[in-house]
């Protein structure tokens, strides 16, 4: 924890909004010790996530957009929401949820965007999904052999660029050509996308965050398998 700051003292409201500042600020170490903080404190680990660290990524994009931000910031408050995340990863994953499915998650070809993406797959498992991460920067044919390696029940896709998106298309469209999207959900996700996109682009379902990705995944696994 920083010298200057004793976060046992602060309310956890004001705690709340400190934790957004340090991250805005990349402050790794900040926003270790106030997730810790706000845990010992009896916040379940899925509103640390979601009111201090998505809350603070909120204002870094929003700052982003406006050119208040520039890249190199970005990079490290991405540091320090990581450094937050992997904290609250084996708590989020600890429910004890019977697996009920497994997924598949990349963020689409040209794209490094991973946070959302990392966090719709730490939800996922917190929901009892068996989740294989594919990373950033994934091509038609890494998700083609995933699907062909791990059978999966559903294919994610992350893309957070309006330049990227499109290529959720071509992955689907190579599904298709190898006789695999039958056989798989596509799910899709990120900041730039819609249900009108997704269903254009013929995917299953749009899901406008993590935790509507567990719901859309539950719902649509069971209908499948009341189908087969
Ligand atoms: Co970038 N970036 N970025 N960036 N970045 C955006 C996306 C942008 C909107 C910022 C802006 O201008 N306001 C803008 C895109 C504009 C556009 O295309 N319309 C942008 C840009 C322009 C760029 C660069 C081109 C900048 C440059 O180099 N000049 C560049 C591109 C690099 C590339 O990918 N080729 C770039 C780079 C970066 C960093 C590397 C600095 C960093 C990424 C670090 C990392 O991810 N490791 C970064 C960041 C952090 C952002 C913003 C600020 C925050 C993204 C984020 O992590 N949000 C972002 C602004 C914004 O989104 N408002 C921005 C928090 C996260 C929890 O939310 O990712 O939306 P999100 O995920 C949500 C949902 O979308 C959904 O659930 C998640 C959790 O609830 N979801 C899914 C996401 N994926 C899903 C998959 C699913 C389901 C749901 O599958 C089933």
């Amino acid at each position: 924890m920083s010298d200057e700051l004793d976060y046992s003292n602060i309310p956890t409201d004001e705690l709340i909004q400190q934790m957004q500042d340090d991250l805005y600020d990349g402050m790794v170490n900040e926003v270790v010790a106030g997730t810790n903080e706000l845990l010992g404190r009896g916040l379940t680990p899925y509103d640390v996530l979601t009111k201090a660290l998505v809350g603070g990524m909120d204002i870094v994009g929003a700052d982003f957009r406006d050119g208040i931000l520039f890249v190199p910031e970005v990079l490290m408050a991405a540091k320090a929401m990581k450094a937050g995340m992997e904290i609250l990863r084996p708590l989020l994953a600890e429910t004890g949820a019977q697996q009920i499915g497994t997924m598949i998650i990349g963020t689409v070809k040209g794209d490094i965007h991973d946070i959302g993406k990392n966090l719709v797959a730490m939800m996922m498992e917190g929901a009892g999904f068996k989740v294989v991460n594919l990373g950033i920067n994934n091509d038609a044919d890494k998700f083609l052999s995933a699907v062909r390696e791990h059978t999966p029940d559903i294919v994610g896709m992350s893309a957070l660029l309006t330049t990227t998106m499109p290529y959720m298309e071509t992955v689907i469209k190579a599904l298709k050509e190898q006789g695999l999207r039958d056989k798989v959900i596509v799910l899709v996700g990120g900041a730039p996308l819609n249900e009108a996109f997704a269903e254009e682009i013929e995917a299953d379902a749009y899901c406008r965050d993590a935790a509507v990705a567990v719901e859309t995944a539950k719902k649509l696994i069971s209908i499948k398998r009341s189908k087969s």
